[in-house]
């Protein structure tokens, strides 16, 4: 992705070309210990994902900021914010994911923290990306459902998804982003990815429990156009190498 096409086109116009992309997920609370984030940056140069995400429902360890300008000065690759709240902005990053949380009925998170953090946003030099967020039930209560304190769509019920992300996209948001929540059992199925990919034209992001090179074949052929990992990648940061193929097979 070049400086001047924005991590919206550059999705958008991957998925113009039937490329397929990957984001790599990072919870600062969890790379405080500098060695290893030093590390976990030199895999991820290595491996070529897309982009970088950074956030997390709940963070508690005051290390936001800091992770940030390490990711930016010891990596090239774009750097994407995926906020649990207006207190994870920082004009470090490129862009940032402005998350509606279309799937729940917490106005909050439809519409509040938005109205809170957009006289920020607008001064700041940062891409905003109108993105639909959409929290799955896959398997285990999850940080993101128990903060958000809204229910997940139902694991079997593509049809409500579909529907869902038609709103999002008829709405006017630009992304859908189907999540199982960090750390969930199994994967968004492939079932309602397809379900979705058939419903809306705009690009689509698959996150939660995807933790092997099958996983992420199986949501790119359902549809998804950029996979998100972050568990896995934590627990095996080699596996990034082999999940990144499944972006071209
Ligand atoms: C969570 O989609 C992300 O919001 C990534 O989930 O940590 O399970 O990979 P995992």
């Amino acid at each position: 992705m070049s400086k001047m096409e924005g991590v919206l086109n550059s999705i958008v116009s991957n998925r113009r070309k039937g490329k397929k992309s990957l984001a790599v997920l990072l919870d600062p609370d969890k790379l405080k210990d500098e060695i290893r984030l030093n590390n976990i940056l030199e895999l991820i140069n290595q491996s070529k994902v897309d982009f970088v995400f950074v956030g997390g429902s709940l963070l508690v360890e005051d290390n936001f900021h800091n992770c940030l300008r390490k990711v930016k000065s010891l990596s090239s690759v774009p750097v994407v914010l995926f906020p649990g709240s207006p207190s994870q902005i920082s004009n470090e990053a490129d862009a940032i994911l402005f998350l509606s949380l279309i799937s729940g009925r917490n106005p909050d998170l439809l519409i509040g923290q938005h109205v809170v953090a957009a006289p920020h946003l607008k001064k700041m030099n940062l891409e905003v990306i109108p993105t639909g967020y959409m929290l799955v039930e896959c398997g285990r209560a999850t940080t993101a459902s128990y903060i958000s304190q809204t229910f997940p769509l139902p694991y079997n019920k593509p049809e409500i998804a579909a529907a869902t992300a038609m709103a999002g996209e008829m709405l006017g948001l630009k992304i859908i982003y189907l999540d199982g929540g960090s750390g969930a059992e199994k994967p968004v199925s492939p079932k309602m990815i397809s379900a979705v990919r058939n419903s809306v034209d705009i690009p689509i992001i698959i996150g939660g429990g995807i933790r092997n090179e099958e996983q992420a074949q199986e949501a790119y052929s359902a549809g998804a156009d950029l996979i998100v990992v972050g568990t896995a990648f934590e627990e095996e940061p080699e596996l990034l190498f082999a999940i990144a193929e499944a972006r071209n097979s």
